[in-house]
């Protein structure tokens, strides 16, 4: 039997956390051969610490043979202590009225604890995934906390974009789900995204000699991956969640996994023309165990250009609003 391993979870009461939680203790995440200490961080709210207490006493009634240990706290030196894998998906959301600088201002000020928490107490071989928005720039401020941990641990999930933009042209193509390939997300976790359809492949071919339909790659298609999240929040009232959870499993299986090939926001280094300090989607390949090399090279178009410098803007954007407090 090996070792478990550590996986703090915050927002473990919300609805991601009622759909990863179940995941991971199953042992889709980490393989049906690795025990796990589920260590669940929630708010300091009595009612979500109760809510906490509940999916507790589910997970216990599950029975899950992989989950040896349940840690339930509000304190993240609690919760982050000793943790192999710190899934960072509470956040405080948007509420009405609220500006965008205001909304990154109060989850900078969450993140740069939790940050900085988790360099001081999280096991020496810590990864980091943020799901919590805006998530790329909450990543970045968390790993402008760290001291300890290099900034290529931390990273943000861009997954669920990538599986909707396989989704999507595996539809249009009409053709099964998995003869899509090589389709990568580059930028922010937000409209502004891009789904990079001009690398994709489908059943080995290009994509765009599959789907010659160039405006509705362009259009339709940007638009429709990049709306994903409202679309779903128009129908069902609620924001995706199951599909949310379910992408995180994908990202940090995608990261245990030798030779995986799959899109993760990373900090940029000035790749792809980002700019050099913020936190981007793009595709990498998992080399060891939660290490990644940054797939390079990929020749971008007048279009992917521009496409890349509107989402490059809001980064940076995003990164001047909570400059003062990283400085
Ligand atoms: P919920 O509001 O259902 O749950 C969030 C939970 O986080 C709540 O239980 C809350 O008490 C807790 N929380 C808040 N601040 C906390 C803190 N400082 N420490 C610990 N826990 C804290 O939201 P849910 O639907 O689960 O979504 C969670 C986050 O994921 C949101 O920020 C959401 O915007 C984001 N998403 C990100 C996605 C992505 O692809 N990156 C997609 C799905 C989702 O929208």
């Amino acid at each position: 039997m090996k070792t478990p391993i550590r996986v703090a979870v915050t927002g473990a009461a919300g609805q991601i956390g009622y759909s990863l939680l179940f995941r991971i203790a199953s042992g889709a995440m980490f393989g049906p051969d690795q025990p796990v200490i589920l260590q669940l961080i929630e708010a300091p709210i009595e009612k979500a610490l109760k809510a906490l207490e509940g999916v507790a006493m589910e997970l216990d009634d599950c029975a899950f043979p992989l989950l040896k240990g349940i840690v339930q706290t509000s304190d993240p030196a609690v919760g982050f202590k000793d943790a192999n894998w710190c899934l960072l998906v509470g956040a405080k959301p948007r509420g009405p009225g609220m500006e965008r600088a205001d909304l990154l201002k109060d989850n900078g000020a969450i993140f740069i604890g939790q940050g900085r928490t988790i360099d001081a107490v999280a096991a020496a071989d810590a990864r980091i995934a943020v799901v919590g928005n805006p998530a790329n720039t909450n990543c970045m401020i968390a790993a402008s906390q760290a001291k300890r941990l290099p900034a290529e641990r931390f990273t943000a999930m861009v997954r669920l974009d990538q599986n909707r933009a396989q989704s999507q042209l595996a539809k249009k193509a009409g053709v099964d789900l998995t003869a899509v390939k090589d389709i990568f997300i580059y930028g922010n976790h937000s409209p502004t995204m891009f789904p990079a359809f001009a690398h994709a492949t489908i059943n080995g071919a290009p994509a765009t000699s599959v789907i010659t339909d160039t405006a509705w790659l362009q259009g339709p298609f940007c638009e429709t991956v990049g709306k994903r999240g409202a679309a779903i929040i128009a129908a069902r009232g609620l924001s995706s969640a199951a599909s949310a959870a379910n992408a995180l499993v994908d990202h940090v299986r995608s990261l245990v996994t030798p030779g995986a090939i799959h899109s993760i926001a990373v900090k940029s280094e000035g790749r792809y023309g980002f700019d050099a300090n913020i936190w981007a989607g793009m595709p990498v390949r998992t080399t060891t165990p939660g290490s990644y090399e940054v797939i390079e090279g990929y020749a971008m178009d007048a279009f992917a250009q521009a496409k890349i410098a509107a989402t490059n803007k809001e980064l940076a954007d995003e990164r001047a609003f909570v400059a003062e407090m990283i400085a």
